[in-house]
């Protein structure tokens, strides 16, 4: 970082919380490419507006207490950080796993403002979530969490001020009990969460929207380099929602997707992963997905993290924050890949991210190529208000139309500040512009 302005703002960031690592990550990657843009635009420093950008308007944590089945009183820490409403209701989900703390709520919700601004609808940026564990708990103990959870959360959310949805460890099932408890206690029945079902005003194709979506970008990439996806093999981390339909699509477009993974190991299936087992084994048995290779004879399962050595032509990390480090990277050049699809957010590491640049890798940052996830929870709060269902062509069709006109203004910025193929510089400068014009109009209160 050479810009002092900037340079001051992330020291100041540093020093206030050093401990806060992932959330330090997230502001250097974003400051150090909107630098260009910065120098271009004085007026931010006389604003104040990156030190504004980099600070959370309200930050709540709070107490989770709930009961087991053994009837034993258990304690957990929730979270909603409301990073900035510049324009539109904080918006982002909320987030289940033991990892769960301040900094990684905080990185997450930082990188929503930018993502939300990006999908071009209007919606600020905001994230929750607990270190709540839901593996190995019963369905009636994630009620009660997911109870105790929205008895405090629905102090602070609202259809026009925050609208929380799912991420990692939130489905369709917590959002349903999470809505239902939220109902309970206002009376009122309006779209404050998104992600619910389809009965009770989820909308259609946003289980699907995440993982559609990275593959409608990434479909894009490809097309840019004059490339079709036919034939292409995909290596996929992850098993979750987003896992599941980026293979979906991947097979949709004419690609090849050959692995799915989780926190104990991946499976690989040089044939192409069997959907409809794989979503069998996770969306219904909620089990792990070794079972993989019990039911498709072929198939191998690996213990451990090592997805990426399995050679690809477009590799696509959908699990968690860190997963591709410059090992991995490194691993994934020397087999051919030529395309890093983020469909987790910020799962590649700062040196995975360079080496990809340095190799001329075609890399897509989360914040652009997963953005489909929460633009079509923008639809279904759309159809919330409106009071009124789209069909899934129609909800996929403004999806894929979304992702498209991301991809061009992402590429459109980074053009302008020299590499059309930067994305990690044109998505941050995009996404940046529109909210700092926002803050400038608004102005600042006295
Ligand atoms: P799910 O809970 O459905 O799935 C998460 C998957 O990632 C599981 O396979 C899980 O394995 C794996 N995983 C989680 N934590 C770790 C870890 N520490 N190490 C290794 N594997 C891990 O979550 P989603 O699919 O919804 O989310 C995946 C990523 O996509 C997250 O980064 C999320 O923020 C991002 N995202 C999600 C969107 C959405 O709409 N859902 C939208 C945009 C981004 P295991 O079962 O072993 O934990
Ligand atoms: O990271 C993300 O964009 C999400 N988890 C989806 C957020 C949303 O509000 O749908």
């Amino acid at each position: 970082m050479k810009n002092a302005y900037l340079k001051r703002v992330y020291d100041k960031v540093r020093d206030r919380d050093p401990n806060e690592t992932e959330f330090l990550q997230a502001v250097k990657e974003v400051l150090e490419s909107i630098e260009p843009a910065v120098e271009r635009n004085p007026d931010f420093e006389k604003n104040g507006i990156i030190e504004r950008l980099v600070e959370p308007e309200r930050v709540i944590s709070f107490r989770v207490a709930w009961v087991d089945d053994r009837g034993k009183v258990q304690v957990n820490r929730g979270y909603r950080v409301q990073f900035n409403s510049a324009i539109g209701p904080y918006k982002g989900g909320l987030r289940l796993h033991p990892s769960v703390n301040l900094s990684v709520i905080k990185f997450l919700g930082f990188e929503q403002c930018f993502k939300n601004s990006l999908t071009g609808l209007p919606i600020g940026g905001g994230k929750g979530g607990s270190d709540f564990d839901p593996k190995g708990k019963s369905d009636a103990e994630v009620m009660r969490f997911c109870q105790s959870f929205m008895t405090e959360l629905s102090r602070h959310i609202g259809q026009f001020t925050d609208v929380p949805a799912g991420d990692i460890g939130v489905g369709a099932r917590e959002i349903g009990y999470m809505y239902g408890q939220y109902k309970r206690l206002r009376n009122e029945f309006t779209g404050v969460l998104t992600g619910k079902g389809i009965p009770y005003g989820g909308s259609l194709a946003r289980t699907e929207a995440t993982g559609y979506g990275l593959l409608y970008f990434v479909n894009e990439m490809v097309q840019a380099r004059g490339e079709s996806m036919v034939g292409k093999t995909v290596v996929i981390s992850g098993s979750g929602n987003v896992a599941l339909y980026a293979a979906e699509k991947a097979y949709a477009l004419g690609a090849k997707p050959v692995t799915l993974s989780d926190s104990n190991g991946y499976i690989y299936d040089p044939a192409g992963i069997n959907l409809d087992i794989a979503k069998d084994i996770k969306e219904v048995r909620r089990a792990r997905i070794s079972e993989y290779t019990k039911e498709v004879p072929g198939s191998e399962y690996h213990e451990g993290r090592g997805v990426w050595s399995v050679k690809c032509d477009i590799a696509l990390p959908c699990a968690t924050q860190n997963e591709l480090n410059e090992e991995d990277a490194q691993t994934l050049i020397n087999n051919g890949c030529k395309y890093v699809g983020e469909g987790a957010n910020m799962p590649s590491t700062p040196e995975a991210v360079e080496l990809f640049k340095a190799n001329k890798v075609y890399f897509a940052p989360g914040k652009a190529a997963n953005a489909g996830g929460v633009a079509t929870s923008a639809l279904e709060m759309s159809q919330n208000s409106m009071r009124l269902s789209w069909t899934f062509e129609e909800v996929d069709e403004k999806l894929h139309q979304i992702m498209k006109n991301i991809f061009k203004n992402a590429t459109d910025a980074a053009k302008e500040y020299g590499d059309p193929e930067n994305l990690v510089l044109g998505a941050n400068i995009a996404g940046m512009l529109k909210v700092a014009e926002a803050m400038t109009a608004q102005g600042i209160a006295y």
